[in-house]
């Protein structure tokens, strides 16, 4: 198809419902572990708060993927075709991906760019950050990351190639399994010789896990607590956030901070909405985020359980970080 001749357009969203937010909350508030998906931290005020949080000098994640975009932009774009499409999953502010457009289209233009994302409010900020790139068309999809994806192989001419981007370790995000099931399927969808370019948190000491997630500042308890605040405005709902405290914990064994909001009495929340009442106990928790931490040849395992060919590796070593450049067989 060929692409059209804007610099901007924005698909016709299909971004997440209220109702499918209330069956979510529903879903997730009568397990024994209580949940909250991680996916609706993301609102307007959330976005926001993530973006301070990847400026916080205890988090050091964001920095450490930014660093090496930016040292590795050439290299990475050598290995890759002249003809390009670059897709990416959860593009965020865009502000990382910057210098790996920029030395793609210093190499050939022009260059199109599908940020895919559920939050209008990242990929507002990803289209203002980026539109000032010489050469650049972005074709913004506010849509599931495999929707999204499986729309932006549409929009692709026969002879390009594409390079898929799911940086920021987003991967984290999904339970273990999860994530190869995701990858395995993100395969699918990929043409053999298409790259994807993984950016992942490797494991490093618990502490620094901790304040990483647990800032003095607070600015992750807000980031965690703003999601009850989403729900009593989206819902109706009656969370008391005076009682309700940010709670992140390291799992050793499953190799993760956890994310949760503890309950400090014993309460009632009624979500007038859905006529939903919740009991909580004194100490009771909802989670509400995995991170888990990965290591150098568990990722290479994974590349080639899901259907792909490690290329390439770059690592952080001030904050341990790794960008793996995998290839469709
Ligand atoms: C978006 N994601 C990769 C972040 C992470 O570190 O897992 C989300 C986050 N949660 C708390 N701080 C940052």
């Amino acid at each position: 198809m060929p692409m059209p001749p804007f610099a901007v357009l924005t698909a016709d969203a299909a971004p997440p419902t209220t109702d499918a937010f209330a069956e979510a909350v529903r879903e997730g508030l009568t397990r024994p572990q209580r949940e909250l998906p991680s996916r609706y931290l993301y609102d307007e005020v959330g976005s926001a708060l993530y973006e301070a949080i990847t400026w916080l000098p205890e988090y050091g994640l964001s920095r450490a993927d930014e660093r090496l975009l930016a040292r590795h932009a050439d290299s990475i774009s050598r290995r890759l075709p002249d003809r390009l499409i670059v897709a990416e999953l959860g593009s965020g502010s865009g502000r990382k991906t910057r210098p790996l457009l920029q030395a793609l289209l210093a190499r050939a233009t022009p260059i199109v760019y599908v940020p895919i994302d559920t939050s209008a409010s990242a990929l507002k900020q990803c289209r203002n950050e980026l539109t000032t790139l010489n050469g650049l068309t972005m074709v913004v999809f506010e849509r599931s990351y495999l929707d999204g994806l499986q729309e932006a192989m549409m929009c692709r001419p026969a002879d390009h190639g594409l390079l898929l981007l799911f940086l920021g370790s987003t991967l984290g995000n999904f339970d273990r399994p999860a994530a190869e099931v995701f990858l395995s399927e993100v395969r699918r969808i990929l043409r053999p010789g298409d790259a994807l370019l993984l950016g992942t948190d490797l494991e490093k000491p618990e502490a620094d896990l901790l304040l990483a997630y647990d800032d003095p500042l607070g600015v992750t308890a807000a980031f965690n607590r703003n999601l009850l605040v989403r729900v009593n405005r989206e819902l109706r709902a009656d969370f008391d956030l005076a009682h309700f405290y940010h709670d992140a914990r390291y799992d050793r064994t499953q190799r993760r901070i956890e994310m949760h909001l503890r309950s400090d009495r014993r309460q009632t929340v009624h979500i007038r909405d859905m006529g939903f009442t919740c009991e909580f106990q004194s100490g009771e928790t909802i989670r509400t985020e995995v991170c888990h931490k990965f290591n150098l040849k568990e990722l290479r395992d994974l590349a080639i359980r899901s259907g792909f060919h490690d290329e390439a590796q770059w690592v952080d070593v001030d904050w341990p970080f790794a960008e793996s450049l995998w290839v469709a067989v």
